[in-house]
């Protein structure tokens, strides 16, 4: 906790660490009551300084000191000086040794940040400033050290005692037992990892492209060894897609992962040891819904794929935390891409991003893909970092091309192997590698906002002449005001009357290259001018969400139902129905706010069954473009957002949607689901295809309330040997039916799986989430039912996170029921869990899109959080920049 303001820490202030940590030698003595850490470090003056020895400052938290040594000289107080957060004293050599013991309470530490227990097990999670929670150090990412670890604990309840890199020896000391780990790469303290617990493993074997062999190994408790095989299997897949597509192999002899049921995030990437939360390695059919199969199989790929871009390559500062970041999400969303569906998975992803990425960039936490500045770096792990900084990637492959992007990672990971580097390096590497001045683009990483990219045309018939006129800006961010223009690769095509791409031949050349081209629009306004130019054409226009922008063209619906049914390209034909959708809800929501009758555009209908008769179309395309724009996602298109009106118009269109089509979705629901009763589990992008629109064909004909339906479903939930079905069917009915006949089916689901904590995650969430089950006195009683804890991240997330980022008709509430009951969950747990605390606050910091009604009660809400004595410094930040 936090004893006086914290501080702001600048980019701009950063200076090379004084002193280097050449080796790191650590010894755990675990206990149930305490644990001792003995470090050894052997240190020097950073050789590119000059010869001076300042003071040396090592960061430490929440330790106790038992002794400290300077080249083997015991120091008393005297000769150091100690405060709440760090030590220094004055070395007097170049080169010297410091040994430290302090003790510590892994037992105690409910933030789940440096040595804690979850459950019976020991485990870390350092990044990004943990391991100060475990011993002194220079804990910074640009002190790049090699580890040697030795953990020494009771034998019986700690068979298993791992840490980074090889075991090189171990041994048994009565009750006791030791093992010494050696991690031959340097690397930054918050790639440490310690795991000791009674764990099961399953093993396997990888020869990497030069044919050495790796042996993998994956940890859990006991009761979950039968899950592990989708992500072994996944991880296989990263390491020879890593090989094939990146050329980077494996670098240890062995590879380790080991799950964990409290967790603050997905995972973690630590060198050779990855620590996952159990929900992103556990999967198997009964269990596990499509969902969760693919989120393990990317979270697996993410983690591996940071072994380079991350560990061998890692971060100077954390202000570059996107370098790492955003390269492995753009890296493990190309992996999923190609062993699913890459439309699916790019309409996946643009989703996502401009549901929570583009309200960020508009809110008051937004902040540039590389921050100027931090209080708290735990509050930057977001998704402008990852999911915009993936975009911004992504936009250079895009501009290099495949090849020239390759020989730039190629260049970068050569260059940089065992650097602490920053983002101008990465992009200098795709720039002398490709050739191209990527000098403006640069301004991708220190401007924050989304921009928004407007689009006029003109056709001249006479000289067959087209002109599209681009015009970019973006709107002021905090500490932001001006913005210079910004490269934005646009990736397009002509679309004819006959719905075929013309060639694309600009004014200045001689012949038309090509379909579908790229251009890059560098200027505030910019024309391209098309020649030989038969017709009147329809852009296409930033196919496949060639840039992370707000086009705005004004398509007319007509324009857009023409889009869907024949771009050529696939992710526009699914955009043009979410713009067509996103205009028919806007309507309705407008209708509802002026008390009008409400008229819902056919052609949003004549669309959708056009979409419904194109056999071409892969089912999981077809399940995308029946699924609506979210609530989330349309409360950010409209200012003073009334959120209960936009749920009211959105269930409207869905219900209109479930009774014009419900011959069709019942029939197709037989068909699918018949299917399925006759095909074993299969976790492949086939079968996800079929059961996603099964399900989403289920979804649609419940909302007729159609009681054949209802049958239906219950046989689905009942009979299914999957819980992708299961739990949809679920879903369904708790949303569905009756009160009282929806709480036996959530009895006998508890009751079948109240052993399996990951499945119970899943039925407190379609209970928190569901307008119907999840209203305030609901949530209560979730949170008092035994399996539920505050200290458990995933429970939390499955009540309180779905509740506020998911329930938003009874979150909204007009009464401000719903902001009180978040905040008071704030407060709990920010005691606790400070970074878990700020992220569920996450909803609150909207409170300026919504109607004045609302905005005065969210606001309420963030006063009587920023009140309260003793906040986290996570929490703080959050707090006091959204009321700024
Ligand atoms: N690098 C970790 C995130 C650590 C978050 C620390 N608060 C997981 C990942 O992105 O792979
Ligand atoms: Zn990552």
């Amino acid at each position: 906790m936090r004893t006086d303001q914290p501080k702001t820490i600048r980019l701009s202030d950063y200076q090379a660490p004084d002193y280097l940590i050449k080796e790191t030698h650590l010894t755990f003595d675990l206990h149930e009551d305490y644990a001792l850490v003995h470090a050894q470090l052997i240190m020097q003056r950073n050789p590119e300084l000059d010869a001076q020895l300042p003071v040396l400052t090592l960061v430490g938290q929440e330790l106790v000191l038992e002794r400290i040594a300077l080249n083997d000289q015991e120091l008393t107080a005297n000769d150091y000086q100690l405060t709440e957060t760090d030590i220094s004293l004055q070395p007097t050599t170049a080169e010297f040794t410091i040994d430290s013991t302090v003790r510590i309470e892994p037992q105690n530490n409910t933030a789940l940040e440096g040595l804690y227990k979850s459950g019976k097990m020991f485990c870390t999670q350092c990044e990004a400033e943990g391991f100060r929670k475990i011993t002194y150090y220079l804990d910074r990412p640009d002190v790049m050290s090699r580890f040697t670890t030795t953990i020494t604990a009771e034998q019986q309840g700690y068979p298993v005692l791992l840490s980074n890199g090889n075991l090189v020896a171990s041994g048994e000391e009565g009750e006791r037992h030791w093992t010494t780990w050696q991690d031959p790469f340097p690397k930054p303290a918050y790639l440490f990892a310690l795991v000791a617990g009674d764990l099961w493993c399953v093993e396997d074997k990888f020869t990497t492209m030069s044919q050495r062999e790796v042996t993998l190994r994956i940890f859990v408790e006991p009761e979950n060894i039968d899950k592990c095989q989708h992500a072994m299997n996944s991880l296989k897949k990263s390491m020879r897609w890593d090989e094939q597509v990146y050329g980077r192999e494996y670098d240890l002899d062995i590879f380790m992962i080991v799950a964990v049921n409290d967790f603050n995030m997905g995972a973690m990437e630590n060198k050779g040891l990855n620590i996952f939360n159990s929900s992103c390695v556990l999967a198997k059919a009964q269990t596990a819904t499509d969902t969760a199969f693919q989120r393990v199989e990317g979270v697996v790929a993410h983690e591996y794929f940071h072994n380079w871009s991350g560990n061998r390559v890692t971060c100077r500062d954390w202000f570059q935390l996107s370098l790492k970041e955003g390269f492995t999400v753009f890296r493990d969303s190309e992996f999923s891409a190609d062993m699913n569906s890459r439309p699916v998975k790019r309409m996946e992803d643009v989703a996502f991003l401009r549901t929570h990425q583009y309200a960020e960039d508009a809110g008051p936490m937004a902040h540039p893909v590389r921050p100027a500045e931090y209080m708290e770096i735990s509050n930057f792990y977001t998704v402008t970092i990852y999911e915009k900084g993936a975009e911004v990637v992504r936009m250079i492959h895009t501009l290099l091309g495949a090849e020239n992007f390759r020989k730039g990672s190629d260049l970068y990971f050569q260059r940089h192997d065992g650097q602490a580097v920053t983002c101008d390096d990465f992009v200098a590497a795709m720039q002398d590698a490709s050739g191209i001045d990527l000098t403006q683009f640069k301004r991708w990483y220190s401007q924050a906002g989304t921009p928004r990219l407007q689009v006029t045309d003109e056709y001249d018939a006479a000289s067959q002449t087209y002109k599209l006129h681009f015009e970019q800006s973006c709107p002021a961010t905090p500490n932001q005001t001006e913005k210079q223009p910004l490269v934005i690769p646009v990736k397009m095509g002509l679309v004819g009357g006959c719905g075929l791409d013309m060639p694309i031949q600009l004014a200045d050349e001689v012949n038309a290259q090509g379909t579908e081209r790229v251009f890059a629009i560098t200027q505030a306004e910019q024309t391209l001018t098309f020649s030989n130019v038969p017709q009147q054409p329809i852009p296409s226009l930033l196919r496949g969400y060639s840039a992370p922008v707000i086009l705005q063209y004004n398509y007319s619906r007509d324009q857009l139902m023409f889009l869907m049914a024949n771009d050529n390209d696939s992710f526009n034909r699914w955009e043009a129905g979410q713009q067509l959708a996103l205009a028919v809800l806007k309507e309705v929501t407008e209708q509802i706010i002026n008390n009008q009758e409400v008229q819902i555009d056919g052609r949003l209908i004549k669309a959708l069954s056009a979409v419904l008769a194109d056999s071409r179309l892969d089912q999981a395309v077809v399940a995308q473009m029946f699924t609506l724009p979210s609530e989330a996602y349309v409360i950010e298109q409209i200012p003073e957002a009334d959120a209960g009106a936009i749920c009211k118009a959105c269930d409207l269109v869905r219900k209109h949607i479930a009774t014009s089509f419900y011959e069709e979705f019942h029939e197709l629901y037989l068909e699918l689901s018949t299917i399925s009763a006759q095909t074993p589990y299969i976790a492949e992008a086939e079968h996800f295809a079929r059961r996603s629109l099964q399900n989403i064909a289920l979804k649609y004909a419940m909302l007729t309330g159609s009681e054949d339906m209802e049958d239906l479903c219950l046989q689905q939930f009942e009979t299914a040997d999957n819980m992708t079905e299961r739990l949809a069917a679920l879903s369904y009915l708790v949303n569905g039916l009756s009160r009282a006949k929806s709480d036996a089916v959530l009895a006998s689901f508890s009751k079948e799986f109240a052993h399996d904590s990951l499945v119970m995650d899943l039925w407190f969430s379609v209970q928190a989430s569901s307008p119907k089950a999840g209203d305030l006195e609901h949530l209560r009683a979730l949170m008092a039912h035994d399996l539920f804890s505050l200290k458990n991240p995933n429970k939390v997330r499955a009540v309180i996170g779905a509740f506020a980022n998911q329930n938003l008709l009874h979150f909204h509430d007009d009464n401000g029921s719903g902001y009180a009951f978040l905040a008071d969950q704030v407060i709990a747990l920010d005691s606790l869990n400070p970074q878990i605390a700020a992220r569920m606050l996450t909803p609150l910091t909207r409170w300026r899109r919504f109607k004045p009604h609302s905005q005065a009660l969210m606001r309420a809400q963030l006063e009587r959080i920023k009140a309260k004595a003793q906040l986290s410094a996570d929490v703080f930040e959050v707090i006091s920049k959204t009321l700024a």
